[in-house]
């Protein structure tokens, strides 16, 4: 091959992941957002039994067993957070909100943390400062004005705790409305719809000592070197226990190839590395349902030959549905599957052969199976192949969805959620004596269509960045423009704030890591992970300003104000957060004793009936699905369309950019690039570092962006890939699961097209 050109920015990274390379990004994450001598006590307290939980990811913490459990990116979300940088009145007066608006999403936050309430004043286009029983007062007069309830949406950002979201959709539902679009709605939506079809509960049935005992791990979509670092400490055990860890991914992930782990002596002191992933299968972007039928039907031939692969004990007593899955896989041609997987059929029949070994095999995804048009069906698939071979309720064993923010599992259990069940509307009807709404309410996509169809008026966002996390803000940031009434909590100034209404609020919170204080006594909060283990987390900081207010706080205070005839006395429960959680556990199934049982360090498991063998679906078993073929929900592009995924980079949390670089992709310094494997280069007559447009060619609207560079990577031929938020300008709002309602994410057709340059 030539020798590729240089391009500003391009290095190839040879080291594993993590290792004096992690250290070094972490003390600098801590120098620039920190003053140091506060920090590494911080640092210290993040996930222990007295310290805050980590907002930076949802895995869990190993029975705090060593002494520190910090990670890089659990660094960055805790030193963002504690950073000494504060936005502040003087900050507003001296800027338009023109302005800001033509700041990029990582100086908006990086200006720090906001320190007062503030009312958006279109006479002047700034912010200016508000006491908080003002706006409380007129975002009450607001709501209430509305013809109907239903014209407000209230979002939740998965970071805010099971007390603030409690209060939250009690908030929303005693004013009238079940709209609760969510950051899930755009995440692990196909994980809440498909896997209680399928098994009866939409959350992940391992714990941590179930890796412990796996002889298998298929890891499917996630990035768990950058998005869930502490994950990597147990592959890492895995590995070198010498479990097999198959990867399916279209990117070669460093973090997934190869490993450090900082919290190893010997492993650091030697400069050695452990490899992760023992195959690496590059599947096409959307290609997994492919795949995950090219295993099964390996699976079944294996079964046809040698016998015993297949658990029937375990298919007869607990499923149904079996013979129409092996049915519709004895008819679907190995080649549909190889062409939509991208994958051989040799390399598949190997994982199946891998599969039929295994005693106890753990599937972990992530958003690479979610956030597709086929979201919802690729979540079912994984479960028929754990059922396949009895992989749930043993040990070693089951279905591992990576959750994203932090508590945005914790947030579904305690409500938020636009299609809520008739029992917990029953049980908040007789905890609190109003009648809540029946009908179902909006999801994101849904929410931001009936902002741009001015069906709704009115916005509430309990944390997060909607405008910016949706699709196509061409129709999106407009429409938040075109509302009465936006309210933003937040910690952070981001472009949603700046997205003004006629009237908007900016209300800042207390952190995760601050102390939080009502009557005098500090409260703890409490958060679910990926594992469903309930625990307290209390802040221990200074809060960045006195102003602040908690999120439980400033939710009752409004819920308070708008609606005066309340049942619920909102300030006697934000005055001691026990009796919230009194609350929760008369109205949650599964939290009894709530308030005993967090004082235990490390907390309480939720209840998983799946671990016991108990299928909560309609028919009592576990259910085989069926996806038929793998063409359908394909729509016929012509051969030169390819797939863009939209990732995130080592230096980003979500929306919230903590720097340019995105190193163990080898990218320092620009997050305008696109990834293209060397063939794909060549048929489109590119080289490594030209300047290309990419157009989305499923949509009437034209959907563009321009003068990107395109680089050489290892990427699944026909799959492309760059950063959101940057990219979501090629998604279109309406191209989603229609199961779950998700964004198609990660799948957007797209053509390349070389840049005019001048
Ligand atoms: N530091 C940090 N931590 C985070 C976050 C963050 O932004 N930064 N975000 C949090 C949130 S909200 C979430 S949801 C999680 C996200 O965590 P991940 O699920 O890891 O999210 P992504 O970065 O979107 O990457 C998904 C991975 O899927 C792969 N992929 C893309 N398309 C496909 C496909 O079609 N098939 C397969 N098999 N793989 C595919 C990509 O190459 C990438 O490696 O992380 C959480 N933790
Ligand atoms: N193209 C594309 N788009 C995507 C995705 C993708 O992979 N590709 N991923 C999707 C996913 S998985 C998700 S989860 C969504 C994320 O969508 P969101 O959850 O809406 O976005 P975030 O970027 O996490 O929100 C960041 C803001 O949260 C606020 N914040 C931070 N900490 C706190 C806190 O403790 N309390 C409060 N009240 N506010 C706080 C700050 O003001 C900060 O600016 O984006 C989705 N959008
Ligand atoms: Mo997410």
């Amino acid at each position: 091959m030539t020798k590729r050109r240089d391009v500003p920015g391009i290095r190839a990274y040879d080291g594993p992941a993590g290792g004096w390379g992690a250290l070094r990004a972490t003390a600098l994450a801590v120098r620039q957002q920190m003053e140091t001598i506060e920090a590494p006590i911080v640092l210290l307290r993040t996930n222990q039994p007295t310290g805050f939980d980590c907002p930076g990811c949802a895995w869990p913490d190993k029975e705090h067993r060593s002494t520190f459990q910090f990670c890089e990116n659990g660094a960055k979300a805790v030193t963002w957070e504690a950073t000494t940088k504060r936005v502040t009145p003087e900050f507003f007066e001296s800027r338009t909100v023109s302005s800001l608006l033509a700041l990029s999403d990582f100086e908006l936050e990086d200006f720090g943390r906001l320190t007062h309430p503030m009312a958006y004043d279109a006479a002047t286009d700034r912010f200016r400062p508000v006491t908080w029983d003002a706006a409380f007062a007129r975002i009450g007069e607001v709501l209430r004005s509305l013809p109907s309830p239903d014209q407000a949406e209230f979002y939740t950002s998965g970071r805010a705790s099971n007390e603030a979201a409690y209060l939250f959709q009690l908030f929303a539902r005693e004013f009238g409305t079940n709209n609760f679009p969510d950051c899930s709605n755009m995440c692990h939506e196909a994980t809440s719809v498909g896997l209680p079809q399928s098994i009866g509960i939409g959350k992940g049935t391992v714990s941590l000592a179930d890796f412990d005992e796996t002889e298998l791990i298929l890891s499917i979509g996630h990035n768990p070197g950058t998005n869930h670092p502490r994950m990597m400490g147990t592959l890492h055990e895995a590995a070198r226990r010498k479990v097999p860890i198959i990867v399916f991914n279209p990117l070669r992930e460093r973090a997934l190839e190869r490993f450090a782990d900082p919290q190893n002596f010997l492993e650091m002191a030697t400069c050695a590395s452990t490899q992760i992933a023992s195959t690496y299968r590059q599947v096409k972007a959307g290609g997994d349902a492919a795949a995950l039928k090219g295993i099964m039907k390996g699976l079944l031939a294996l079964e046809a030959a040698q016998g015993n692969v297949l658990d029937r004990e375990f298919i007869a007593t607990h499923t149904q549905g079996f013979d129409a899955l092996a049915a519709d896989l004895e008819a679907t041609p190995w080649e549909d599957i190889e062409k939509q997987s991208g994958l051989a059929r040799e390399e598949l029949d190997e994982v199946a052969a891998a599969y039929a070994k295994s005693n106890a095999t753990i599937v972990t995804y992530g958003m690479g199976i979610t956030q597709h048009n086929t979201g919802t069906s690729n979540v079912r698939l994984i479960a028929d192949l754990l059922l396949m071979r009895g992989n749930f309720g043993k040990p070693g064993a089951g279905i591992c969805p990576l959750r994203g923010h932090s508590n945005v599992q914790g947030n579904r259990t305690v409500g938020i959620t636009e299609k809520p069940s008739a029992a917990f509307l029953a049980g908040l009807e007789k905890e609190f004596g109003f009648k809540p709404p029946q009908a179902h309410g909006h999801d994101a996509v849904q929410a931001m269509q009936a902002m741009i169809d001015g069906k709704a008026k009115a916005l509430i966002c309990l944390g997060g960045n909607f405008a910016v996390a949706l699709p196509d803000p061409a129709l999106c940031c407009p429409a938040m423009k075109a509302l009465d009434l936006s309210v933003h909590m937040g910690t952070k100034l981001n472009r949603t704030h700046l997205l003004v209404a006629r009237e908007t609020f900016v209300l800042p919170v207390l952190g995760r890591t601050e102390l939080d204080v009502q009557q005098g006594v500090p409260q703890s909060i409490t958060v679910e992970d990926s594992m469903s283990m309930v625990h307290a987390s209390a802040g221990k900081l200074t809060p960045a300003s006195e102003h602040l207010r908690s999120e439980p706080a400033i939710v009752a205070g409004m819920a308070h104000a708008a609606m005066p005839q309340s049942k619920v006395d909102w300030l006697g429960l934000v005055a001691d957060y026990d009796r919230i959680r009194d609350r929760i556990e008369r109205t949650v199934p599964g939290f009894e004793d709530f308030n005993e049982r967090i004082r235990v360090p490390g907390g309480f498991r939720l209840p998983l009936p799946p671990t016991e063998r108990r299928w909560t679906t309609p028919s009592g078993k576990a259910v085989f699905s069926v996806f038929p073929g793998v063409r359908e929900n394909y729509e016929p592009w012509d051969d030169d369309v390819l797939r863009l995924i939209t990732i995130r980079s080592h230096d980003q949390y979500n929306t919230t950019i903590y720097g340019m670089d995105d190193r163990y992709r080898g990218v320092f310094g620009r997050r305008d690039v696109l990834f293209m494997n060397p063939i794909d280069l060549e048929t489109h007559g590119l080289e490594h570092g030209d300047l290309v447009d990419i157009e989305t060619i499923s949509t009437d609207r034209r959907l563009r962006l321009e003068k990107i560079t395109v680089i050489e990577y290892g990427i699944a031929p026909g799959s492309v890939a760059a950063y959101y938020p940057e990219a979501n300008v090629l998604v279109p709002l309406d191209y989603i699961d229609k199961e779950c309602g998700t964004p198609s994410y990660k799948s957007i057709p797209v053509r390349i097209l070389r840049s005019e340059t001048a």
